[in-house]
């Protein structure tokens, strides 16, 4: 493929139609990237040769010509109040996965997809972002919901049954955990266009899955995006499955990040299981997006290391010595070594951390052990606006029932 500068900006060629003679935004970002780091556009677009890690499995910094960066791939070592907060994050996402895996088990909650191995992509996807942004998360993203500030009560509720959400998406600009893959990808990208035409300056994490690449959505979402020249990172969590689909039956691209260059959007890697590569790449689309330069998209490569959700037996498609693999790639406990390597967390900072997890955990089974109370005519509510007759008959029915339910139960006591 070869993509040069010129081809960057063809309403500047000669001959070019007058309605043509500027150049497009996404181009003027890429030529002007380019102009500033002296590189050429491919290597601007194209993610760098190496993931980005700061940090190894070993919890060691990395030194500066080891962390994968290039000439416009180059990324600051996050501040430490960042890292402290991001390590509290992990502990409290770590302890919450393990305690909702519990509360499915005791029928508290109907399914958890665990995001287990994978906190530190949660944990940076959200404090990256500054108060007024959006985050559009999956099924699989509670912690990033919650680290981004919403109660864990009421992140959690939509893993019950519960046909709310649990909250108030606009209150917390936070979408609700779609479901249905790929669709918050699109939502993500109206809400960035939306805030665009209002001349907001909001950015938009959009997430998703190394499997919902394949969908017909994706495309649509990051076409627009970079058409539009959009304030949106793609944000691709590569866990290397999709439920029992490996990502070598899923795609053959070079990598998931070198499928943004094919949009006109530039494409990062980095280790998705090293929170300071993490958070140093994604604060820097952050500001990029925010400045003006269009979308991004970043490739973390993680894994779950636990099954797609309760529903599913991993053993059945993958080998034990695989998972055994990236038990040692922990990002929790990298983080847990690299930051008291680095004299900034002690015993008791570690157990007042610890401290808070157990409490938020506690907040879940006390939370969720409440039963929900259910209106069961509510099956019949918002369905049309005007009920039809059918509806009607089956609500009067169901009412019918109910009631001779509580008489008979009333006649028992
Ligand atoms: C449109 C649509 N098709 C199929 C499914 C069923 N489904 C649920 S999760 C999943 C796999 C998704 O894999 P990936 O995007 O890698 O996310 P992960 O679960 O690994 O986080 C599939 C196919 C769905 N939810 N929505
Ligand atoms: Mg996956």
């Amino acid at each position: 493929m070869t993509i040069s500068a010129d081809h960057t900006a063809p309403g500047s060629a000669p001959g070019s139609a007058p309605d043509q003679a500027q150049p497009r935004p996404a181009e003027n970002a890429v030529t002007e990237a380019v102009r500033k780091f002296g590189i050429t556009v491919e290597d601007y677009m194209l993610p760098a040769r190496h993931q980005i890690q700061m940090v190894d499995p070993e919890g060691r910094l990395l030194a500066e010509g080891e962390q994968g960066t290039e000439p416009g791939h180059e990324y600051p070592l996050p501040g430490d109040e960042e890292l402290l907060a991001a390590y509290e994050q992990l502990v409290v996402g770590r302890r919450v996965n393990d305690q909702n895996s519990a509360l499915v088990r005791q029928g508290r909650m109907a399914v958890y997809p665990s995001s287990h191995g994978q906190e530190a992509c949660q944990v940076a996807a959200a404090l990256c972002l500054a108060e007024g942004d959006w985050l559009f998360p999956t099924y699989r993203d509670a912690v990033a919901v919650m680290t981004r500030g919403v109660d864990p009560v009421q992140t959690m509720t939509i893993f019950r049954g519960d046909w709310h959400s649990g909250y108030d998406p606009a209150k917390h600009k936070v979408g609700i955990q779609c479901t249905p893959l790929t669709t918050q990808l699109l939502h993500a990208v109206g809400v960035a266009h939306a805030a665009k035409l209002r001349g907001e300056d909001t950015v938009v994490m959009a997430m998703c899955g190394d499997g919902a690449t394949s969908e017909g959505d994706f495309h649509e979402a990051l076409n627009f995006a970079a058409v539009f020249h959009l304030p949106v990172i793609f944000f691709v969590q590569n866990n290397k499955y999709a439920i029992s689909v490996p990502l070598a039956h899923q795609s053959v691209a070079p990598s998931l990040a070198h499928k943004a260059v094919g949009y006109g959007m530039a494409g990062e890697r980095v280790d998705g299981n090293d929170v300071v590569a993490l958070l140093a790449v994604l604060d820097r689309a952050v500001a990029l997006a925010r400045g003006g330069s269009g979308p991004l998209l970043v490739e973390a490569n993680t894994y779950r290391m636990q099954a797609h959700t309760n529903a599913d037996d991993a053993t059945r498609y993958r080998q034990d010595s695989e998972v055994a693999e990236w038990l040692a790639k922990d990002p929790v406990a990298r983080m847990r070594t690299y930051l008291t390597g680095r004299g900034l967390l002690d015993d008791d900072g570690d157990s007042r951390i610890a401290a808070h997890a157990e409490a938020v955990a506690t907040q879940l089974r006390e939370g969720l052990g409440e039963d929900v109370p259910v209106d069961p005519q509510e099956l019949f509510r918002h369905v049309f606006s005007e009920p039809t007759p059918q509806l009607k008959e089956q609500a009067a029915m169901l009412a019918d029932e109910l009631a001779r339910d509580a008489s008979s139960g009333e006649a028992s006591k």
